[in-house]
């Protein structure tokens, strides 16, 4: 018999609240846009679009339309009988891949141009993230367990690829700009690469091995998401309007 794992009152709920915080968030960043002069309204446009995506994919899961399931079948060894398979379904909520994809690479934007990177750098680690992205949304809807984790592995030296973007090229060009931009950037930098690593990990023992249900998974994510939109918004956008003048960019 088929084992069906799916989300119960407290994963929808919390969908619906998360829905909630970012459709306040969007609004909020997108005043605060129209307060600033418009050099300034770079950073501001950014993080109000990377709420507004998150509003419309935690809309879609709260009403159960990005989702679907994935089968996988897993052999159990036993003693004296044939080989016995247990099939299981489990809820993939492919809305957040969607989501993903957009909002990664625009929050890489708000940090790559806080340090001043270039365009080749930019775009490095943009293409990294996305193939990040999609080789974890083959990681999270292939059958067998053994490609699966190739996918995840892909995805993991993807995301390297990204940290390393950030942390050594990154670090290394807010140099050239003034202290408190530099400071600004470490500390703002710092807790978006501790965030985005806690995501393969919460994805290996949910998705991956299957070690905590979709309610558990669920709740995780919409930590990890408000922590790294709205909050990542609020902080960076506050900062950026009080630092006047120095870390305007064009
Ligand atoms: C996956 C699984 C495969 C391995 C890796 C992953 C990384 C995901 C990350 C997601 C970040 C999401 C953010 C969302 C914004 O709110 C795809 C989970 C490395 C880093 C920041």
């Amino acid at each position: 018999t088929p084992e069906f794992q799916k989300a119960g009152d407290i994963g929808n709920r919390t969908l619906w609240v998360v829905f909630v915080i970012m459709l306040i968030s969007s609004l909020a960043f997108y005043v605060m846009a129209f307060r600033v002069p418009v050099q300034k309204r770079m950073f501001h446009i950014l993080t109000a679009f990377i709420t507004t995506f998150a509003m419309i994919s935690y809309f879609a899961m709260a009403v159960n339309d990005g989702v679907s399931y994935n089968k996988i079948t897993i052999k159990q060894s036993q003693k004296h009988f044939p080989d016995t398979f247990q099939t299981i379904y489990r809820e993939v909520y492919w809305a957040r891949y969607v989501d993903w994809c957009l909002t990664t690479p625009l929050l890489l934007l708000d940090l790559c141009l806080l340090a001043g990177l270039g365009g080749a750098h930019i775009l490095v680690a943009v293409v990294a993230d996305l193939i990040m992205i999609l080789t974890g949304l083959f990681a999270a809807f292939t059958v067998e367990i053994g490609p699966k984790w190739g996918w995840y592995a892909m995805a993991c030296i993807a995301y390297l690829v990204v940290v390393y973007q950030l942390a050594y090229n990154g670090r290394g060009i807010v140099q050239n700009k003034d202290k408190k931009t530099a400071t600004f950037f470490s500390a703002i930098a710092g807790f978006t690469l501790i965030l985005w690593t806690v995501y393969p990990i919460i994805w290996g023992i949910a998705d991956g091995s299957r070690n905590i249900n979709v309610d558990a998974e669920i709740v995780a994510y919409a930590v990890l998401d408000v922590l790294a939109k709205p909050v990542f918004g609020f902080w960076l956008l506050f900062t950026h309007d009080a630092m006047s003048g120095t870390a305007s960019i064009e």
